[in-house]
């Protein structure tokens, strides 16, 4: 048996589309920053005695369709292993409660992690990614903590980036509530958007060059360049959804009065740049010294139900037991 946790990340440069929907690779790269408020903790036990895989999530049996989703990844572990045996895998969100965002990077992450130990294997971070990344495609970037590019080119994995940005960045989390139905899923809309968004061909020539331009403003430590790039690439990314037909529109009246709450934000010189992910909530990027002012003017926008600080989360790693 083993434990691991991994902490959430939030992509800078969106992930929004696959080139093997059946491998569940890309079809560009993206670029995250993991989070240290928003945890997964799962245990992995490989049980002899156990007919079938079983996922018990926050304390309650899971559906079949997680259960399946899990049941696959261990079924690489176990070729890679060269086992047969059935395990028995408990997961947690260590999120505070009715976040409502959603845990699949987290989740896939620390799964990948505790699987692979509890199965004897000894994998690198790069290998891991590999792993997390069948489950959920934002996984591969959960593997490693603080900056982190997704590469889409061949097997696809994630790597860590180093910046002096990691020093000052947190993230503001606005989560928006108000009875809003639920999101409809990004793997479902992903495929959606590309088989009928008008844009989706120009969303996935703009991803390499936010890239490059994220990846210059990493090394450079230039905050107001890398959160230009990032409010700008998730707007293209939602205006690709919206142009889906039927379209996908995840926004709430929230959701663009945060958006303009951030521009006024900024207009007073506060370090403040959203990105927002398939739902309605706003992630704001800023800064040690700004989070608090930029916390409570989202705090007051109507629609709001709960606002988070975070700051910049580590890799996945086993939790050693206690001796
Ligand atoms: C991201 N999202 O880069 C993007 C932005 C949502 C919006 O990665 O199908 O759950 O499991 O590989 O990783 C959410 O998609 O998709 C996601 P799958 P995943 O964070």
């Amino acid at each position: 048996m083993a434990t691991a946790r991994a902490c959430a990340n939030i992509a800078l440069v969106k992930y929004w589309g696959k080139r093997d929907p059946a491998r569940n690779l890309p079809a560009a790269g993206s670029l995250s920053l993991t989070l240290a408020a928003l945890v997964t903790e799962t245990t992995v036990v490989f049980d002899a005695a156990a007919a079938a895989d079983q996922l018990v999530l926050d304390g309650a049996p899971a559906s079949a369709g997680d259960l399946a989703r899990t049941a696959a990844i261990l079924d690489l572990v176990r070729a890679r292993a060269k086992i047969a045996t059935r395990a028995r895998v408990t997961s947690e969100n260590r999120f505070p409660t009715a976040s409502g965002l959603a845990s699949s990077a987290s989740g896939y992450a620390a799964l990948a992690v505790a699987a692979t130990r509890a199965a004897g294997l000894d994998l690198a971070p790069r290998e891991l990614s590999v792993l997390a990344r069948r489950g959920s495609g934002s996984a591969a970037r959960s593997i490693f903590g603080s900056f982190v590019r997704m590469r889409a080119e061949g097997d696809a994995y994630a790597e860590p980036i180093a910046s002096p940005l990691a020093e000052r960045i947190q993230m503001v989390i606005a989560i928006v509530g108000g009875g809003a139905p639920k999101s409809r899923g990004s793997r479902d809309a992903m495929e959606h958007c590309a088989a009928t968004s008008p844009l989706y061909a120009a969303w996935l020539a703009l991803v390499p060059r936010d890239l490059a331009a994220a990846e210059a403003a990493l090394a450079a430590g230039d905050l107001d360049a890398l959160g230009a790039i990032a409010e700008a690439n998730a707007l293209a990314m939602h205006a690709t959804a919206m142009a889906s037909r039927p379209a996908i529109v995840y926004w709430q009246p929230a959701t663009l009065a945060l958006l303009a709450e951030v521009r006024a934000l900024r207009a007073r010189g506060v370090a403040a740049w959203a990105t927002i992910d398939a739902g309605p909530h706003v992630k704001v990027v800023t800064t040690i010294d700004a989070a608090v002012e930029v916390a409570r003017a989202t705090q007051k926008i109507d629609g709001v139900t709960n606002v988070m600080i975070s700051g910049v989360g580590g890799p996945a790693a086993i939790v050693e037991a206690p001796r």
